[in-house]
């Protein structure tokens, strides 16, 4: 018998379109970040045309949410805002000097962008610039700076080395620069089609903890696991393991069915006190779930 890495919590989903006091099709891909001991949850909805819109549901305890009776964002139209002008998905939330940071799949006519925006107590938000080019999605920002300039793991596409996870730099979150390619898919592996980062890293006494999704293309569609590598705390650049294993597959019903068929697809981890992290995931494109996991077991499986 395997043994999970990642316990379920007994009650998933913990939320699903049910609870949303607005018309939604979807509740999924959602950032968590704990504020004041509250954990705020900004999730993913497609509506029912098929784009998507950000709400916003809190809890005490990470497990049961209330949904804010208003969408969170909405696709805007506005200067810099036409680059989101079609969908907003995806979002990923790290604190950073006292302001929690948003980045978001932004799509338009255009391409797939990454937008920033901003709040400091989820009751505002506030857009900030669009900090990428087109053919970008899935950015995490790191919640510390490096010798004093921001950094971020994104996933652009290119034919040649397609899908995979890049990290870069930014004096001010707005310009970023000084790329480097960080891992790829591995042929014939479970992440062999795409990988990209799922929740923003968490610092461990061995490294950062990037938690990231990864793609395997079947003959019934492809199936997105989740996995885990390391980088170095003080250089996030190096690469100090990547686990060979999945950490989390789609075998529960509403991991399996619903809108996408197979999904599991993170955008936070929270790490707590007892050196445990509540890991959220969407489950088929269709409902939220949460789990948890023991840190340490996650780095030893990177080394
Ligand atoms: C990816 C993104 C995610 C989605 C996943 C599975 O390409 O669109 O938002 O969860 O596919 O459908």
């Amino acid at each position: 018998m395997t043994k999970s890495v990642v316990k379920r919590y007994e009650n998933n989903p913990v939320l699903t379109k049910e609870q949303v006091p607005y018309e939604v099709a979807t509740v999924h891909n959602a950032a968590v970040v704990k504020m004041n001991e509250k954990y705020m949850m900004v999730f993913r909805s497609h509506l029912l045309n098929g784009r998507s819109i950000l709400g916003l549901a809190e809890s005490d305890n990470g497990y049961d949410f209330r949904v804010h009776d208003q969408p969170f964002m909405t696709p805007q139209d506005e200067g810099a805002s036409v680059y989101e002008s079609i969908s907003i998905e995806d979002p990923r939330i790290t604190f950073i000097d006292g302001e929690y940071l948003i980045t978001y799949s932004a799509y338009s006519d255009y391409g797939i962008r990454i937008g920033l925006a901003k709040t400091r107590d989820f009751t505002r938000v506030e857009r900030v610039a669009m900090i990428s080019e087109v053919d970008y999605r899935n950015t995490v920002i790191f919640p510390e700076k490096f010798n004093g300039m921001y950094a971020r793991i994104d996933r652009p596409h290119s034919e040649l080395n397609p899908w995979s996870m890049w990290i870069s730099y930014s004096p001010d979150l707005i310009h970023w620069g000084g790329a480097k390619h960080l891992v790829s898919p591995v042929k014939y592996h479970w992440d062999e089609m795409k990988i990209g980062p799922g929740a923003p890293p968490i610092k461990t006494p061995k490294g950062w903890l990037n938690i990231y999704h990864g793609v395997f293309p079947t003959m019934a569609g492809s199936v997105y696991r989740l996995g885990v590598c390391l980088h170095d705390l003080e250089d996030p650049s190096k690469i100090l393991g990547v686990s060979d294993k999945w950490i989390l597959e789609p075998e529960k019903d509403y991991e399996r069915v619903g809108y996408v068929p197979n999904v599991v697809f993170t955008c936070a981890a929270v790490p707590e006190e007892d050196g445990t992290v509540k890991i959220y995931w969407g489950g088929a494109d269709t409902v939220m779930c949460a789990g948890t996991a023991r840190i340490e077991e996650l780095v030893e499986m990177c080394l």
